[in-house]
């Protein structure tokens, strides 16, 4: 039986959201056959963002990414579905939109890594960490009608 269930944690960010992106990005997880599971509108402060970025504050891009991130509501998102995490970053596409292949959200509409609109976890075990980090008060549990019907 395979696992449908698997959850990922994806973000539009500030220029996501500013660009008017952020029905598109959901739209395209709907479309791919993603269950939504919980979604929304944060302006994060810099400690919560140190936070998500742990792993990287030692780089020497580390306080422009807190700026950036910090600078304008994101859209924190919880996806379920079929290896929801690695199709979830083929989706986003590579990391440089430089690298991104046309077809991702990236690399359709991204040209620099310092604004790269979307965020999804990198592994299933950041995913947990991530909706625990943005969704502290839980997230619904709701069947679809259409679930048991699918597969
Ligand atoms: P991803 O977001 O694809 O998982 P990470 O975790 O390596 O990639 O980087 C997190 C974020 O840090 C990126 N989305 C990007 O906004 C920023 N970032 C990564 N590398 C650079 C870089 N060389 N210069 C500026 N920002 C960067």
């Amino acid at each position: 039986m395979p696992n449908n269930a698997e959850r990922t944690y994806i973000m539009v960010k500030p220029d996501g959201v500013q660009r008017g992106l952020v029905g598109e990005i959901i739209a395209r997880f709907e479309k791919r056959g993603f269950k939504l599971i919980a979604l929304k509108l944060e302006h994060a402060t810099k400690e919560h963002l140190e936070k998500h970025y742990a792993d990287l504050k030692d780089k020497p891009f580390f306080p422009g990414l807190i700026k950036y991130m910090a600078s304008g509501p994101v859209v924190a998102m919880v996806w379920e579905g079929l290896d929801a995490v690695k199709t979830g970053r083929v989706m986003l596409g590579a990391t440089n939109p430089l690298a991104s292949a046309p077809g991702t959200i990236r690399g359709d509409y991204a040209l620099a890594v310092g604004r790269n609109i979307c965020h999804g976890s990198d592994s299933v075990e950041s995913a947990e960490k991530e909706i625990a980090l943005w969704f502290p008060e839980g997230v619904i549990q709701h069947t679809m009608a259409s679930a048991e019907w699918v597969f």
